[in-house]
């Protein structure tokens, strides 16, 4: 093996389009309002989904920046039923131990709200699950990754954001241990499980919590 670096790519121009500001204000405006109406859904349709769509988001969430631009993410579009039933099997059974006495109570009353317990229907239910993959370093150890779960939290950003935007609601699900993704994707051993994102249509009649989300003045400090 060489010690040598690769050369650095060569420089180009950005190709920047800067907005009128009304312009400008119309879209963050308009963006805002979409981001609105995302919300997190347990109730899916089994309708099929175009998942041509769904790679395109995939697609646009490997557009997101990422430490030394390592890129340290792995998107697994699961729509086999066999597959989906697999990690749902494997999921409830880790859920099982989880709401039957490994979360602390404080934990499982802060999710009463959302009438979160360990049976998981969606995972079959909806047409397509994502899981995302962070890789801890590159093909081999010495491939040394930054910042990867920064990285990735923003790709999955994206990822939700584009998504909800093309028309599909999902779950950012953490099932809890989810190393049993791993395995049941083959996943190599430089991947660890992220997020779990069941993808679909809600269900008829879907319902979700009626809760708020924080005004503007809380989150925001300006100096
Ligand atoms: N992983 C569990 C518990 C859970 C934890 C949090 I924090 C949530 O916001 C929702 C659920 C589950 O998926 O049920």
């Amino acid at each position: 093996m060489s010690d040598e670096r690769p050369s650095p790519p060569p420089m180009r121009p950005l190709g920047f389009e800067r907005l009128p500001e009304d312009a400008m204000r119309e879209r963050a405006t308009h963006f805002l309002e979409t981001m609105r109406t995302r919300r997190s859904v347990r109730q899916f349709s089994d309708a099929p989904i175009p998942l041509g769509v769904v790679e395109r988001c995939i697609e646009a969430a490997a557009q997101a920046p990422s430490g030394a631009h390592k890129q340290p993410w792995t998107f697994v579009l699961v729509s086999d039923p066999a597959t989906k039933r697999a990690i749902r099997e494997a999921a409830e059974e880790e859920e099982r131990t989880f709401y039957g006495g490994r979360a602390p109570d404080r934990w499982l009353s802060d999710l009463e709200p959302f009438g979160t317990d360990w049976e998981k229907p969606y995972l079959e239910h909806a047409p397509a699950l994502i899981a995302v993959f962070a890789q801890r370093h590159g093909a081999t150890k010495e491939e040394r990754h930054y910042y990867v779960n920064e990285s990735v939290g923003i790709a999955t950003g994206f990822l939700i954001a584009g998504l909800h935007h093309a028309g599909l609601a999902t779950l950012t699900h953490t099932p809890s241990p989810m190393g049993f993704l791993a395995e049941v994707l083959e996943r190599p051993a430089n991947e660890r499980p992220y997020l779990l994102l069941p993808v679909g249509y809600p269900a008829e009649g879907c319902e979700v919590p009626d809760i708020e989300r924080k005004p503007l003045d809380e989150v925001l400090v300006r100096r």
